[in-house]
């Protein structure tokens, strides 16, 4: 049996994890991830009661009962780096032994739904629609660190995207994953299923022009007549890739959904969105508790 080492299994003082300062047994099976630490709160107030509440830097987590299930939900602040903190430590909360520091012979599917914000890139989609992330390119490059990335990518899409874009060498290879069927059923009533782009970045990583230039000005252009499938490229946020991509290695359950807050067809913004993403916080937590 492996003894996973102090510096790589970081448990604090109070017998926590080291960035999300949650113990074993603090954490829900049901996990609802927000970028936003300030929609931790939003969140938390459909929950009935609360059992306890962790923070620490953009890492703010609350536990309690939310139509009468068990969740959690926690904030993740923004890019696919801070992903990979977040399922690391979940899933180490729900896996991994914290006494003998060894993995649990039996493990716990978590279910992982992440509710966030994206620009949408078809003209069809309007301010204010969810998108399911059915497929997520990520273009951050985080999976490509772990071992067993090949047998959870489509590799043919893979391929078929870096020729259809003539993607650069200097970029990360991007990869492509999907969600978990389970939760693209229970939402497929109240979603539009998506392929999604997650970018490591904002501005150019999106094709935004302030000052600096995206490298390559046409590749938006490129994403958005790449067809696979039937599909088409549908939104860009931040996260989704890697949480699709660790949750398919470590056997979680795991889903994206986001509120349309920037049209980036039409050139549309809304900076009110608020009431939209509140609209997207209740349906999910309602669906979730009836799983
Ligand atoms: C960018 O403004 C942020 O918004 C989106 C992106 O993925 C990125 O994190 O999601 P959240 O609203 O969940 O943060
Ligand atoms: N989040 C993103 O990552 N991109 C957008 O355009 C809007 C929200």
């Amino acid at each position: 049996m492996r003894i996973i080492a102090p510096s790589e299994l970081i448990i604090n003082g109070d017998g926590s994890i080291f960035h999300l300062h949650l113990k074993p047994g603090q954490l829900a099976d049901t996990v609802i991830l927000v970028g936003d630490p300030g929609r931790v709160e939003q969140v938390a107030a459909y929950f009935d009661s609360v059992e306890c509440r962790a923070e620490n830097r953009e890492f703010v987590a609350v536990t309690g009962e939310c139509f009468g299930k068990r969740m959690t939900v926690q904030s993740t602040g923004i890019g696919t780096d801070n992903i990979d903190i977040v399922v690391n430590e979940l899933d180490a909360l729900a896996n991994i032994d914290f006494e003998t520091r060894t993995e649990k012979a039996e493990k716990t599917r978590l279910t992982l739904v992440r509710l966030g914000t994206c620009g949408g890139i078809q003209p069809e989609l309007r301010i204010g629609d969810l998108v399911l992330s059915r497929i997520s390119a990520g273009f951050d490059g985080l999976l490509n660190f772990y071992k067993g990335r090949n047998a959870v990518c489509d590799l043919e899409m893979e391929q078929d995207f870096v020729e259809h874009t003539g993607w650069s060498r200097l970029l990360t290879a991007p990869y492509f994953v999907r969600c978990s069927d389970r939760l693209a059923e229970l939402f497929a009533d109240r979603t539009v299923e998506g392929m999604t782009i997650s970018a490591p970045g904002f501005y150019a990583p999106q094709g935004r022009f302030l000052r600096l230039s995206p490298a390559d000005p046409s590749l938006n252009g490129k994403i958005e007549s790449f067809e696979y499938r039937g599909r088409r490229f549908t939104n860009f946020e931040m996260e989704g890739s890697a949480l699709a991509g660790l949750s398919l290695l470590l056997g979680h359950d795991a889903a994206t959904i986001c509120t349309v807050i920037a049209q980036r067809v039409a050139l549309e913004m809304d900076t009110d969105y608020r009431p939209f993403v509140d609209k997207m916080i209740k349906m999910s937590l309602e669906k979730l508790a009836g799983l």
